[in-house]
């Protein structure tokens, strides 16, 4: 490496390497033998476009205050660098700390927060934790507990978990943020966020003033689940923030939003979240395409003081478009299944939006669901498909149900072999349609199986009961299955 120094080495596209136990660190840490002990004396020596590969271990030591600030960052990513970690957030650990003061609740001299995320920089495949703020100066120096974030900074796959900032962000400010989730963050706004933008991310048991997962910014396909805020103004889940294929469930308000005050929610999903006051689903919110349901306060149990439209709810709402009030049908509310199953009224019920063309799980948005030759989107976070659902759990597809002529929403009701007797000639029966024709298959052994139509009951016609099929020859020990299809 001395010959690209001495011909001005650019370090673009160069590897650094990490490690806590390196044998002797040594400048540019290009190797594993050489590796930096700490992050940040890599990332110092990294230039715009090189990768820093982290291995295990926990990162508790070293890091420097960003633009003018008092704060320390254990990892100061202030040029375009990635920084990643080799085995993933169970391994690899940015520790932060608490100040050394005995009040502010662990923000204010010698906090430690866990990272600062420059522009064009990525920090993937981190835990980060334990990170805290100062309690004066400007705004940065009181957001992002776990990483302060510029707006093109990125983190990815990564797990903030109890970071705290006095003011905004307790796990992360600002920033884009995919795949990654956070958890047992506080803040005054934004228990987990302020104003990032969220992809692919869970927040869940955060604490904050305002916005118990996120305050502002924007969430995309994200779960927010049994967060809470404590005051005056609400939003359990989230706070003044735009939410699109979002899961909002069992949230807490002492106050107002439940699960959401202000903001706007399009294609999402608000369950069980409860508000002391008013709002137990979503407070002075604009909605389309949602479903809120299932939620409790005292007054507005699903919502309150906001605009719904394409919206599945109860009470239906003043004004508004399109809005329904049927069960949701979801596949197993009790089970945490928020899918639609085929019962469902959400089902071809939204308002289509080109912007949106995939649901929370990333399935295609709109698919056909009833089936009409016309695909239109469904209310609430997840498109319905009868190729994927099984409404009614007895492992036949909705799509399969249909090819079988069988019940969707019936758990008995689906093609089977329900009795065999055994012996010569051997009879099996099963429940047929009269719409269908079955023919019985048998093969010697399910090791390698060589399936062949038993002689004689090539399409059979259903009797819509118990039809039966015969094997009149006489042979060892047979394994059977029925084929069905439409005449
Ligand atoms: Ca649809
Ligand atoms: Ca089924
Ligand atoms: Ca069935």
């Amino acid at each position: 490496m001395v010959h690209c120094l001495a011909t001005g080495w650019s370090g673009r596209g160069a590897t650094l390497f990490v490690w806590p136990n390196s044998p002797v660190p040594a400048t540019p840490y290009e190797t594993w033998s050489t590796a930096a002990r700490v992050i940040q004396d890599a990332v110092d020596v990294a230039q715009a476009g090189d990768t820093v590969f982290v291995t295990n271990g926990l990162y508790a030591i070293g890091g420097r205050p960003v633009n003018g600030g008092i704060v320390t960052n254990r990892v100061v990513l202030d040029k375009p660098v990635r920084v990643q970690s080799i085995n993933g957030p169970a391994k690899t650990i940015i520790a932060g700390m608490e100040g050394t003061s005995s009040y502010n609740n662990g923000h204010g001299d010698n906090a430690a927060r866990g990272a600062y995320v420059g522009d064009g920089a990525v920090l993937s495949g981190f835990t980060i934790q334990d990170g805290h703020t100062q309690v004066y100066g400007l705004d940065p120096e009181l957001s992002g507990g776990g990483a302060l974030c510029e707006a093109n900074g990125v983190i990815t796959n990564c797990h903030l978990a109890n970071n705290a900032a006095f003011h905004f962000g307790g796990g992360a400010s600002g920033g884009a943020i995919l795949n990654s989730d956070f958890s047992g963050n506080t803040a005054g706004y934004g228990g987990a966020t302020y104003q990032s933008s969220l992809l692919g991310c869970t927040l869940r048991n955060n604490v904050a003033g305002y916005g118990g997962g996120a305050a502002g910014g924007s969430l995309s396909r994200c779960t927010l689940t049994g967060n809470a805020v404590l005051g005056p103004f609400g939003g359990g889940g989230a706070w003044a923030a735009g939410l699109v294929n979002c899961l909002v469930v069992s949230n807490t308000s002492l106050t107002y939003g439940g699960g959401v005050t202000g903001g706007s929610l399009t294609n999402c999903t608000l369950v069980g979240n409860v508000a002391g006051l008013r709002g137990g689903g979503a407070y002075n919110a604009t909605l389309v395409n949602c479903i809120i349901h299932f939620n409790s306060a005292p007054q507005g149990t699903n919502h309150m003081y906001s605009t719904l439209d394409f919206c599945c709810t109860i009470p239906k709402p003043d004004g508004g478009t399109a809005n329904i009030t049927d069960d949701p049908g979801f596949i197993d509310q009790d089970a945490g299944d928020y899918r639609l199953s085929i019962r469902s009224a959400c089902v071809e019920a939204a308002i289509d939006f080109d912007s949106i063309t995939n649901d929370i799980l990333g399935f295609v948005r709109p698919v056909d669901g009833d089936v009409d030759g016309i695909a239109l989107p469904d209310i609430g976070a997840y498109e319905y498909d009868a190729g994927r659902v099984d409404s009614d759990g007895d492992g036949a597809t909705d799509f399969e149900e249909g090819i079988m002529d069988t019940s969707p929403t019936d758990p008995v009701s689906y093609l089977h072999i329900a009795t065999v007797s055994i012996g010569f000639p051997a009879t099996l029966q099963f429940s047929s349609s009269s719409k269908r024709l079955y023919t019985l298959y048998s093969t010697p052994t399910l090791g390698l199986p060589v399936w062949s139509v038993v002689p004689g009951n090539a399409d059979l016609p259903g009797n819509d009961g118990q039809q039966t099929f015969t094997d009149t020859s006489k042979q060892g020990i047979r394994f059977y299955r029925i084929e069905v299809r439409k005449p």
